[in-house]
């Protein structure tokens, strides 16, 4: 077991048992002329989360634990998007629609594509969701189950909304959830402070925060303590 210095009280994960979740670490949601910027977002916050996520994924990666990355996609002809999300508030382009990164959210559209410095390598899982939660809608549980997971460490974007709403189902399933501090963001700093605080508050209603550093310190310094 690894003992991870957490808030609000030390993380303990079975590393055979955890696996890396990275959310939406999606060109439309970091790059100019995607999906966060049409809704009048200053993306220019994300790029905080790139490198401390960047950091995480050569962690895991370097330990050969489980990693899955989440997109939020819709299908080509939108059977998968419900009216009421494509047609909420009056962004400057509408899921579906053509911008400078090809359609807005779209499966196979480069602005749906994860960014080059998070992107998938050989051998992990990539989950195509259409909701804010990576598990509405999507074989998540089950590849969860199939790789006999407890322990989720999360990262990615936006922390209030695809982060926090995953979070919330994951731990509504049992599985208890870490999310890194620098390896999340939002568009609106004051909501990414708000939710870390939500996550954590009540003796961890929803489940740990705590620093990369921190994190990469319990896992560097278990070899010593076996
Ligand atoms: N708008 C916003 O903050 N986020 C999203 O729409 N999706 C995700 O968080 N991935």
């Amino acid at each position: 077991m690894i003992n991870v210095d957490a808030a609000p009280f030390a993380f303990t994960f079975d590393p055979a048992a955890t696996a890396l979740v990275v959310i939406d670490m999606q060109r439309d949601f970091i790059e100019p002329g995607g999906f966060g910027e049409t809704l009048g977002n200053d993306i220019s916050h994300m790029q905080r989360a790139i490198a401390p996520t960047a950091r995480l994924l050569a962690l895991f990666r370097a330990n050969g634990w489980p990693v899955i990355h989440t997109r939020e996609t819709h299908a080509a002809d939108l059977s998968d998007c419900p009216p009421a999300k494509r047609e909420r508030g009056s962004p400057a382009l509408r899921i579906g629609d053509t911008g400078p990164m090809g359609r807005i959210l779209i499966r196979g559209a480069p602005g749906a594509e994860i960014i080059s410095a998070c992107a998938p390598v050989t051998g992990e899982i990539v989950i195509d969701k259409p909701g804010k939660g990576a598990f509405y809608a999507t074989d998540l549980s089950a590849v969860l189950q199939g790789l006999g997971v407890r322990s989720l460490v999360f990262a990615g974007v936006t922390t209030e909304v695809c982060v926090q709403t995953t979070m919330r189902e994951a731990n509504d399933r049992g599985y208890e959830c870490l999310l890194i501090e620098e390896a999340t963001e939002s568009y609106f700093p004051e909501f990414k402070a708000a939710t870390l605080d939500m996550i954590r508050a009540q003796g961890g209603i929803v489940g740990w925060t705590t620093p990369l550093a921190t994190f990469e310190q319990s896992v560097k310094r278990q070899p010593e303590q076996a």
